[in-house]
């Protein structure tokens, strides 16, 4: 399968350059990391501006693959493929502050196609779980992927990502969504298909990456055309419940009574 593999993580392949740190713009001033943190696999092109791994993780099926791809390269897999072990997509952008990068690991979400599994999230130093708003067991295993993702990673800034909110029969509602609440992420509703919010779970990470609340992207990243419209009048009725249903008591746990 195209541009699939297992890869062996080991400190010693990455030189000095391969990490963040390196002081261009404002961005690299402010943000001190490790320099020998392995970010990009050890074979790829790694760049003298901040950049940071971002692990996706998710149930197979959820969009994570589609996601990472709109940006640039404008590859669509139409028909699902499920990633074997990890794909490492350098993601490049444009903030008032300088250029940002994003190594994002895109993990295979399929329990046989794991490889390294949790090995993979070895300094990661930003996190987005996917799950998919028309399947409710992959919303009832992010509980699961939350707690092996912070085994690993401590306190690093995380975004949950509901996705495919362009399918008229969602079976996960704005307003059930409550994982982030209790665990201080932050969560978007994401349409990899249309690009709705696209942007959006990279600008949350870069602000809290880079310690500015007020870091803006001047430039949008170049994305594959929409494949599907989304009907912008539903969504809004979904985003104005989540935002009415964020001021609601949390559920004592409903992680469990999500049926
Ligand atoms: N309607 C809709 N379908 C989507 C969207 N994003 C992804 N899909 C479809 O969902 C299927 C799975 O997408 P992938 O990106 O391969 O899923 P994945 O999370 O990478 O799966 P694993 O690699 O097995 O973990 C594909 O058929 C995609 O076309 C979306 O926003 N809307
Ligand atoms: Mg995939």
């Amino acid at each position: 399968m195209r541009g699939q593999c297992l890869i062996c993580i080991s400190r010693e392949t990455f030189g000095p350059g391969s990490g963040s740190g390196s002081s261009s713009g404002l961005l690299g001033k402010r943000i001190c990391v490790n320099l020998k943190r392995p970010q990009a696999l050890p074979n790829q092109q790694t760049v003298d501006y901040p950049s940071f791994k971002l692990v996706i993780v998710g149930d197979g099926g959820t969009g994570k693959t589609t996601f990472v791809k709109r940006h640039l390269t404008g590859e669509f897999e139409k028909k699902y493929e499920p990633t074997i072990g990890v794909e490492v997509h350098p993601l490049d952008f444009f903030t008032n502050c300088g250029k940002i990068r994003f190594y994002c690991w895109d993990t295979a979400g399929q329990e046989k196609f794991g490889g390294l599994r949790d090995g993979y999230y070895i300094h990661g130093q930003c996190a987005v779980i996917m799950f998919d708003v028309t399947a409710r067991l992959t919303y009832k295993n992010v509980p699961t992927w939350h707690r092996d993702l912070c085994r690993v990673c401590e306190n690093i800034p995380i975004v949950l990502c509901g996705n495919k909110v362009d399918v008229k029969n969602r079976q996960v509602k704005a307003k059930q969504v409550t994982f982030h609440r209790k665990k201080n992420l932050q969560y978007y509703e994401i349409s990899a298909k249309s690009n709705y919010n696209f942007e959006k779970p990279f600008l949350y990470l870069a602000r809290k990456l880079a310690g500015d609340p007020n870091l803006h992207f001047v430039e949008s990243p170049a994305l594959a055309p929409p494949e599907v419209q989304i009907d912008m009048a539903a969504q809004q009725q979904h985003e104005a419940e989540l935002a009415a249903a964020a001021s609601q008591p949390l559920p004592d746990d409903d992680d469990d009574t999500f049926e």
